[in-house]
């Protein structure tokens, strides 16, 4: 089998100046792998632009300004800015479709230059001139480590803490089953390096708002247990928005909260909207009931163990449908 680092590697070193980018709504992965690339790049006297194609989630931000890693934000409007002509590589990491790339496809359209993907995701399609996708990879920040050590670029604190940002989100700081020996090598090498992880747990894990937590309270509060205590309801309503100043946002993961109880095999979360509008309905599975195929009976979808839908009326009508449609399907 031929080495899929070589073609990649040939590729970049005839580049000069490097358009990267990564998927719509950047994680942590997508944000540390692009921050190295950046500094690797630079380390090879090359010129790299990171265009986020949504705004830079404030939790992360930290690794953009700290490592001075500049970006386009498409989310704020395409960047006039940015002309094509500047660059003659794009190189995509942590994702190799168009639709986690909206827009991407239509702007770039024509536009006759290299371009690489470096992924760790199953779900591929066949645009890029090359391709380097592991899927064994915990985070496309470890082929990304694997890359820059072949290209004989040395590990400086800056490279490795967005590397161990990139390895430590997509692992769940290192508890997911995608955690492998290799995944735990990397990270002592890269805590050698100099990575203050301390301070990185701080920033991912200790960092939320008291507001947040005061409405994640309030909805823990409300949490029914129904269906031979199968089945956890939990609300928030705009009255809890009000009291906590918290937002949308903030329920963020709250979902997953009844999941922690044994018997709870579906999680559902209904939220009333500050502003006049359908209540949202968010539904998970500990894997037995297909929530994707329940939502689709209300018009909504998602995944089968996580999906939403939206039902327009007053929360405690719409809770009853709800209630009433799950009851019966457990
Ligand atoms: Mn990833």
């Amino acid at each position: 089998m031929t080495d899929p680092y070589q073609p990649i590697l040939e590729t970049l070193a005839k580049a000069k100046r490097v358009l990267i980018t990564t998927h719509v709504r950047p994680d942590g992965d997508a944000l540390g792998s692009t921050a190295a690339m950046v500094l690797g790049l630079r380390k090879k006297n090359m010129e790299a632009e990171v265009l986020l194609l949504s705004h830079l989630p404030k939790k992360y931000a930290f690794v953009y300004r700290d490592l001075g890693i500049f970006h386009h934000d498409a989310e704020a409007g395409w960047p006039a800015s940015l002309s094509l002509e500047k660059f003659d590589l794009l190189l995509v990491i942590d994702t190799g479709t168009w639709s986690q790339l909206p827009g991407l496809r239509e702007w770039i359209e024509g536009w006759d230059v290299p371009k690489l993907v470096v992924d760790h995701h199953l779900t591929q399609e066949n645009w890029a001139s090359h391709k380097l996708v592991d899927t064994q990879a915990a985070a496309a920040g470890e082929i990304v480590a694997e890359l820059l050590k072949r290209w004989n670029i040395p590990l400086d604190a800056s490279i490795a803490t967005a590397l161990f940002l990139a390895i430590a989100t997509d692992t769940g700081w290192f508890q997911f089953s995608n955690t492998r020996p290799c995944t735990m090598r990397l990270a002592a090498t890269l805590m050698e390096a100099g990575v203050d992880t301390d301070k990185m747990y701080q920033l991912l894990y200790q960092n939320e708002r008291a507001e947040r937590i005061a409405l994640q309270a309030r909805a823990m509060q409300s949490m029914e247990l129904l269906g031979d205590n199968r089945l956890a309801v939990m609300m928030v309503r705009k009255a809890d928005f009000e009291a906590t100043r918290a937002s949308v946002p903030d329920t963020e993961a709250l979902i997953n909260v009844p999941l922690q109880i044994a018997t709870v095999e579906v999680s559902i979360l209904l939220t009333e909207p500050m502003e006049p509008g359908p209540i949202r309905v968010s539904l998970r599975s500990k894997g037995k009931i297909d929530v994707a195929k329940f939502a689709e009976q209300f018009g909504g979808g998602g995944h089968a163990r996580a999906a939403g839908l939206k039902v327009a009326g007053e929360l405690p009508t719409v809770r009853d449908r709800v209630v009433t449609e799950m009851i019966k399907v457990l």
